[in-house]
């Protein structure tokens, strides 16, 4: 396997570098489309995310909110695919859930989503990682600044930046319960973070991470050249966030829970390699190298599923 040039060193340096981006955010030759409008596809460009109030129904998001319970307590706790929160052993992520449940493959491939995600991406997709983040009312764990690629580049191999997340509310994401936040136009830079991976980083790394993210100087330059985005709204609501955009999220205080599903699709054309970092892969139940069959929209919506 010939090695990649490394577009986006990151865990080599000495010192934090903000390196530009090298890749389009949004790869589609034409301004609108996968039932997206022009302002719509401008605004995701620019911002490197973008808000979709209330896009799934009430009826839909039951569903969802469900499936993710039952998966909760079905005993999962020993599976790689459960993380446990740092301070309590309570359950804070749940991941590869479209293989885990019919329900989450369907949405997933939902053709609302789908088309969505083929358009930004100019390509048929896949996906790389699923999960739902549960973060429960009163013991809910923060989630540091990072960004997404900058982790899968060196610890899963990711080549360029052509993949994004969908985070679907399956609660209210509000003000008090630690809502997803994003730095809009940290996209455009690559944050290539100092410190050496630790071995097996993802045991700690998905309960709280310390490596592969961004130092204080970096991650204040880019909030005062972008600011802080905390989009809120109901379940059903979708984020949809390049994989290089800075985002976070506080830890849930209050007594509402903010759970959220992420489909991440990443182009056929941009598979995993060998890790950047030289580290062995991680496992495929956090990124998924073995198959590339492009997504096909799903046969039956995930509500006639759960019936
Ligand atoms: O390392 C990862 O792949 C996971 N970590 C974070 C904080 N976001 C992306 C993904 O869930
Ligand atoms: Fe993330």
């Amino acid at each position: 396997m010939p090695v990649l040039h490394d577009a986006y060193p990151s865990r080599v340096f000495d010192q934090p570098q903000l390196l530009p981006r090298r890749d389009p955010v949004v790869y589609a030759d034409r301004p609108a489309g996968g039932g997206l409008s022009p302002d719509q596809v401008a605004f995701y460009e620019e911002n490197g995310y973008l808000f979709l109030k209330q896009f799934f129904r009430e009826e839909e998001v039951d569903v969802l909110l469900r499936e993710m319970r039952r998966l909760a307590a079905s005993g999962l706790r020993q599976g790689d695919e459960v993380v446990i929160e740092p301070e309590s052993d309570i359950v804070r992520s749940i991941f590869r859930v479209h293989a885990l449940s019919l329900v989450f493959d369907s949405l997933c491939r939902d053709p609302r989503l789908l088309q969505m995600a083929r358009f930004l991406v100019g390509d048929e997709v896949y996906i790389h990682q699923s999960r739902v983040n549960l973060k429960p009312g009163f013991r809910g764990k923060e989630f540091y600044w990072h960004s997404d690629f900058e982790t899968w580049h060196v610890e899963d191999g990711m080549p360029r930046m052509r993949a994004l997340s969908m985070s679907i509310a399956l609660t209210e994401n509000n003000e008090f319960n630690g809502p997803l936040m994003v730095v809009p136009g940290s996209h455009r830079h690559y944050v290539a973070c100092v410190g050496r991976t630790p071995e097996h980083h993802y045991l700690q790394s998905l309960r709280q991470q310390e490596y592969g993210v961004p130092d204080d100087d970096s991650l204040a330059r880019l909030v005062a050249e972008g600011g802080i985005v905390a989009p809120k709204g109901p379940g059903g609501s979708v984020v949809i966030f390049d994989c290089n955009t800075m985002h976070g999220s506080n830890s849930n205080i209050s007594p509402y829970p903010r759970s959220n599903v992420f489909c991440v699709y990443n182009s056929v054309e941009n598979a995993l390699q060998e890790p950047f970092g030289g580290q062995p892969p991680r496992p495929e139940s956090i990124a998924a190298r073995g198959s590339f069959v492009p997504l096909t929209p799903a046969e039956r919506g995930f509500v006639a599923l759960a019936e």
